[in-house]
């Protein structure tokens, strides 16, 4: 059975496209979910957003049985939350991580991360593009 291919995303994203598009763009999760869905044919995106970490946390324990390829961006609480942590590294999908911008280079809070530990690969700073580097490179990854 094809497996989907999961996309999470976290807290405030979706407001892209409507603020800070100097940061972060000008299009809208939605514009990215449709470019993502164009360009696997061959598997479904499994695309989600959520303001909340609970429902963050029971996303990763679903797709750590649904698929393996879960492709987040956690927002926020990538520098916030152990739950998240914990949760990813109960996960046996392959965590590739995406940011559109680059949190290194933006403020000190920012460089705490408690996803990257967890993940296979870390896609930061190529704006929404990120997300359709993340596809194409996990369909490419071999075990
Ligand atoms: O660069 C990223 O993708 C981030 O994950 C975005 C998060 C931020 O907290 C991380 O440090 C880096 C923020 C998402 C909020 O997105 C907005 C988009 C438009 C307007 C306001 C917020």
């Amino acid at each position: 059975m094809t497996q989907p291919i999961y996309v999470l995303n976290g807290p405030n994203l979706n407001l892209l496209g409507t603020r800070e598009p100097e940061i972060y763009g000008a299009d809208t999760l939605d514009d990215i979910k449709a470019r993502m869905e164009a360009a696997s044919p061959s598997r479904p995106i499994e695309f989600r957003q959520t303001n909340s970490e609970g429902e963050l946390v029971d996303w990763v324990q679903e797709a750590s049985s649904a698929t393996d390829i879960l492709i987040l961006n956690a927002g926020a609480y990538t520098h916030t939350s152990v739950a998240l942590h914990d949760a990813l590294r109960s996960c046996d999908a392959r965590i590739i991580e995406v940011h559109i911008s680059n949190p290194a280079a933006r403020e000190a809070f920012r460089h705490t991360n408690y996803v990257s530990p967890c993940a296979a690969a870390t896609i930061a700073g190529f704006g929404p593009q990120g997300y359709l580097m993340a596809l194409e490179a996990a369909l490419q990854m071999k075990d």
